[in-house]
């Protein structure tokens, strides 16, 4: 049963992953034996977790590239290929949001957040699948959301991008899966990450009603999606594909409230 989780041997890139989520799924895959490299559009950041990531025993590769351009995209890559190997694990975690109206938002701000949410993945994945088809073998997980499909005020950039991004892994899969390679998607529900902070923290109201629409009654911990990572990057999800595994504590199963017991009429 270990075995269908050993990740021996494998290269994995999780993108924007010195910190939150992207942290908690390189600290999980590396764990499971996987060669961890992460980029950043900050060295310092690189520089930082990699001594976050020495602390659990693993010496991460670090490469500066931002995900959006298609030729820095290209140069962060060949040096991982050069450097570490053909890459078999390509977690797309990097992402922005921006918490505007549509009516106070720039359409420039609109469009930043597709880049980076919905076109970098594209751009990644099109310069890592073809390897992938070579070998007959690979894992792609593109970080989507909730907001995949759910919309809420002021999130319109973001979760246009998430459901985009939802369809774009079933296109994925359409088009490799006849390769071998599995493409699949991450819903995390409310995480405790630095993107929340600002709608968690210092008594804001957003957090009671995370609280009161969470079945399970808790924020998310980055380390809970790293574990479902570890599902979707191993051999245990060979025949999983096109699919968006959603890690949200039963937000999305739930329409009603949770308070306490028996609090809100039934
Ligand atoms: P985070 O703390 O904001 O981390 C995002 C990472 O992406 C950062 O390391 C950031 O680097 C990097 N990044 C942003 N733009 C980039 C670019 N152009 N090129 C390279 N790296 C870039 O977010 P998080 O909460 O860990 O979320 C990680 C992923 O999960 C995101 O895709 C997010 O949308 C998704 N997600 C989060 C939640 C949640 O509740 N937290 C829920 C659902 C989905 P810098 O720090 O240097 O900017
Ligand atoms: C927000 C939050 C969400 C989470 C996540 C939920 O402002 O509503 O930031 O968008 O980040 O995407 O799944």
């Amino acid at each position: 049963m270990n075995d269908l989780f050993d990740l021996k041997g494998k290269v994995a890139l999780i993108t924007g992953g010195t910190h939150g989520i992207g942290m908690a799924i390189g600290k999980v895959l590396g764990n499971a034996g996987a060669k961890i490299c992460v980029n950043d559009l900050s060295q310092d950041k690189l520089d930082s977790c990699k001594k976050e990531y020495a602390k659990f025993g693993i010496n991460v590769f670090t490469v500066v590239f931002d995900v959006t351009n298609e030729e820095d995209v290209d140069k962060g890559i060949s040096a991982i290929e050069k450097e570490v190997g053909a890459i078999d694990i390509l977690v797309n975690n990097a992402g922005i949001i921006k918490r505007i109206p549509i009516l106070d938002m720039a359409v420039a701000d609109y469009k930043q957040v597709i880049d980076v949410d919905l076109v970098a993945p594209l751009i990644v994945a099109k310069r890592v699948a073809p390897k992938m088809i070579e070998k007959r073998s690979g894992k792609i997980i593109n970080m989507c959301s909730m907001m995949s499909v759910y919309g809420r005020n002021s999130v319109s950039a973001y979760a246009s991008a998430k459901g985009g991004l939802k369809l774009l892994t079933a296109n994925m899969c359409c088009e490799w899966a006849k390769y071998n390679l599995q493409i699949n998607g991450i819903g995390p529900g409310y995480i405790a990450t630095s993107q929340t902070a600002p709608i968690r923290e210092g008594g804001h109201p957003f957090n009671d009603l995370v609280m009161m629409r969470t079945p399970a009654g808790r924020w998310g911990e980055p380390e809970d999606v790293g574990n479902a990572a570890l599902f979707l990057a191993s051999q245990a999800s060979n025949f999983v594909n096109g699919h968006v595994l959603y890690v949200d504590g039963g937000i999305l199963a739930n329409f009603g409230y949770v308070k306490g017991e028996n609090d809100i009429p039934e």
